[in-house]
């Protein structure tokens, strides 16, 4: 473990790291402990590994995505910055036209700051939860990949942590302290948000929440990239170029998933999902299953329909819509409304709400959109072996516990039915123990030749930065 850093190699930066004294006492004292927390937290037997990875090493086309294999306790996580706009502004809110903020304005200290340790908290977060996951790989090629998605998501808790230290003196440095001391699950001290503290006990659960969850990721980001405190925005415009790779490891690790368990369908003239369980493979009831609960935990993630918050965040210009500045209306939004929907004399019911309260809601909602596409897509694979099943997501009222309705019981169609009517259900509708010891009984062991790869999981079309499927990705030394 190293105590001292050397700026200019060890932490590829475009943010002048090396000039900069406070900067560099503050992370000084923060890299030992990160590491700590990597040893303790991070990917469980790994140490020694060689794993084929992608590196950035600078902002620009050429530089962002350098492969080669690296021991992850090795790997360079830099801090960058997307470059900046000349005469950038503020594009929304109360203060719109102004120019960005380069310094933290004093009024909105306490707000950012709460934006940036909320965002930063997830990315240790996901790490911790995908701990264990390397034991039980179905191939090479998806242990790089979680690999990969481990190390970029703490990169993404550095970009976090450079912000707090560089711009919130010593509240920051302790925030970011307590961003490596909170636990995903941990009773006494667990992170921020709902969706961080599940588990995820297994390979079709990780690309769940790489589908939907990183997606999450993507729209958040997106939403703080359009922030008028500049180096939040460029922070996160250069995270999300990271973020599609995580999304595209969820979308196909569920497609092939799906394939697969669609081609012995096939092969056997066989829908009941026991004989599918029988054959080695993932029923589809149980991927549907799985879905509902990664879809409607992450649905929790964008906050509350109605959110003070979410109003004086996009008000003071600290945290835009969706594609805030291609959008077109007054960007204040005093004026607008924006539907909700809720529950009233027991059915769901739309009304309008301002829409300056209802940004969360809206944000939902787009993505929302994108998800679909993505479902429709895994759907593809059943239906090229003709069979009647179909993916669905459940309606957005469905098995939420932050919002309008929390505390309600809605059925995957959008019926409001009651508790027991709910209890009756459940199994029907969630990953109960049953599904969940069935997944596991699938993983037991790591997939560790290459070009091998578990029952369960069809290969990949392709492999990464132009290497075939086959190709060692890991060595395990
Ligand atoms: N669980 O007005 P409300 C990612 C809290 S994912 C627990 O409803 P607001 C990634 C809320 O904090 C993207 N608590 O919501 C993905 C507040 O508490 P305080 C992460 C929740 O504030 C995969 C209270 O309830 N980034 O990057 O309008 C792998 C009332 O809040 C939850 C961000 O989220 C929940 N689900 O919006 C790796 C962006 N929801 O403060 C990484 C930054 C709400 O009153 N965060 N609460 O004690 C935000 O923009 C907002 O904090 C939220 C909530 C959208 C999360």
């Amino acid at each position: 473990m190293t105590s001292t850093v050397d700026y200019g190699d060890r932490i590829p930066n475009n943010v002048d790291l090396g000039r900069d004294r406070v900067l560099q006492r503050a992370l000084d004292h923060w890299q030992p402990q990160y590491m700590g927390w990597w040893y303790d937290m991070g990917p469980a037997e790994s140490r020694t590994y060689d794993v084929y990875l992608r590196t950035a090493m600078s902002v620009d086309p050429d530089g962002w995505a350098v492969f080669d294999f690296v021991k992850m306790p090795d790997y360079r996580w830099g801090i960058f910055l997307a470059a900046p706009e000349s005469d950038r502004q503020v594009n929304f809110g109360v203060n719109r036209g102004r120019p960005a903020w380069q310094e933290v304005p004093g009024e909105y200290r306490s707000a950012l700051r709460r934006l940036i340790v909320t965002q930063g908290d997830t990315e240790p977060a996901s790490v911790e939860q995908q701990r264990m996951l390397g034991m039980s790989c179905p191939s090479l090629y998806d242990l790089r990949n979680i690999y990969q998605v481990n190390v970029e998501e703490g990169r993404h808790l550095w970009a976090m942590v450079y912000l707090l230290h560089r711009y919130f003196g010593r509240d920051g440095r302790e925030e970011a302290e307590a961003l490596l001391e909170r636990r995903s699950g941990d009773e006494d001290n667990p992170r921020i948000l709902g969706a961080f503290n599940e588990p995820t006990p297994d390979w079709l659960a990780f690309y769940m929440f790489t589908f939907f969850t990183d997606r999450d990721g993507k729209f958040q980001l997106s939403s703080l990239a359009e922030s008028g405190f500049d180096p939040l925005a460029r922070t996160c415009r250069f995270m999300l170029t990271e973020e599609a790779h995580h999304m595209f490891v969820g979308e196909t690790g569920v497609g092939r998933i799906v394939q697969r368990t669609a081609e012995v369908m096939a092969e056997h003239r066989i829908e009941n999902p026991d004989q599918v369980r029988d054959l080695g493979v993932i029923d589809l009831p149980t991927i549907q299953r799985y879905l509902n609960f990664h879809y409607s935990v992450t649905l929790d993630l964008f906050g509350s329909d109605v959110s003070s918050n979410a109003a004086s965040f996009f008000t003071s210009g600290l945290k835009g819509r969706y594609r805030e500045a291609a959008l077109q209306d007054d960007h204040v939004l005093s004026e607008a409304s924006y539907p909700v929907c809720e529950v009233t004399e027991g059915k769901l019911v739309d009304r309008q709400a301002p829409a300056l309260s209802t940004l969360n809601e809206r944000l939902r909602d787009d993505y929302v959109r994108e998800v679909q596409a993505g479902v429709d897509r895994w759907n593809r694979h059943i239906a090229g072996v003709g069979l009647p099943f179909k993916l669905t997501l459940p309606h957005k009222a469905f098995h939420r516990s932050i919002g309008n309705f929390a505390g309600h019981h809605v059925g995957p169609d959008g019926a409001v039915i009651s508790k027991d009517q709910w209890n009756a259900s459940r199994s029907r509708w969630l990953p109960g123990e049953k599904d969940y010891a069935f997944v596991q009984a699938l993983m037991t062991g790591r997939v560790a030749e290459p070009g091998q790869f578990a029952n369960w999981i069809a290969p990949p079309r392709v492999g990464i930065n132009g290497r075939p499927p086959d190709f060692q990705y890991v060595r395990f030394n």
